[in-house]
C-alpha cells in the first residue's frame, strides 16, 4: 500500500499542485512522509561524518600531564581547553575548593575525577574572574569578574575528561600570572 501510494504521487506530481488540492490529501501527506524520510537519512549520514571529522580533530592531543606543581604546570600552550565532549559523567557529589586570591589561583592545578563540582572561592580583596582559554565569553563555564567580587564563589561540575585551562584575564594570561587547570580524570 505505501509502495503504491508513493509510486502513484510520484507520477502525478508532474501534473501539478492544483490537482493535489482537490484530489485529496493523502497523496500529499504520503508525498510529505517519505520527503521526510529521506531528510532524516541525510541528517543522519551527516551526523555521522561529523562525528567522524570531531574524532578525527581530536586524536592528535598529545596527552600532557600537567605537572603536579603548580608553577610549570601550564602543560597545554595551545590546544582548545575542553577535549572529546562525547564521554560524560554524572555530577558524583564531590566539591573540590580552587582559591583565588591575589594574584593567584591555589591551587594551580588540580585534578579531579569527572563528575567532580569544582568551587571557586574569591579569597583576595580584588575582583578577579576565572575564563577558560579561549573562551573570553565564558560560555563553556567560567565567571567574570562582575560574578567574583570578594567573597564570591563560582561553582562548576566537571563531568567530561580533559585538562581545562584558565585564568584570570585581570591578572594573566592562561600561561602567565594569574592562570591555573583543572584536570579532570576518568572516574
Ligand atoms: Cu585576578
Amino acid at each position: 500500500m505505501l509502495v503504491h501510494t508513493t509510486k502513484t504521487t510520484n507520477s502525478t506530481s508532474q501534473i501539478g499542485p492544483l490537482r493535489a488540492v482537490g484530489a485529496g490529501a493523502g497523496r500529499l501527506t504520503s508525498s510529505a512522509v517519505t520527503g521526510q524520510e529521506g531528510n532524516l537519512r541525510t541528517i543522519k549520514v551527516a551526523a555521522a561524518t561529523a562525528l567522524l571529522v570531531l574524532a578525527t580533530a581530536c586524536g592528535d592531543d598529545s596527552g600532557d600531564d600537567a605537572a603536579g606543581d603548580g608553577e610549570g604546570g601550564a602543560a597545554a600552550t595551545s590546544a582548545p581547553a575542553v577535549t572529546e565532549p562525547a564521554v560524560t559523567y554524572p555530577p558524583n557529589g564531590e566539591v573540590a575548593e580552587v582559591l583565588s586570591i591575589d594574584n593567584t589561583f591555589l591551587p594551580g592545578v588540580l585534578t579531579v575525577a569527572a563528575g567532580t563540582e569544582v568551587k571557586f572561592v574569591n579569597n583576595g580583596r580584588n575582583d578577579h574572574n576565572v575564563v577558560p582559554e579561549g573562551d573570553l565569553d565564558v560560555s563553556t563555564w567560567g565567571v567574570l569578574e562582575d560574578g567574583f567580587h570578594q567573597g564570591d564563589t563560582y561553582s562548576y561540575v566537571f563531568t567530561t575528561p580533559g585538562t581545562y585551562v584558565y585564568y584570570c584575564t585581570i591578572h594573566g594570561t592562561s600561561t602567565v600570572g594569574m592562570f591555573g587547570s583543572v584536570v579532570v580524570t576518568e572516574p
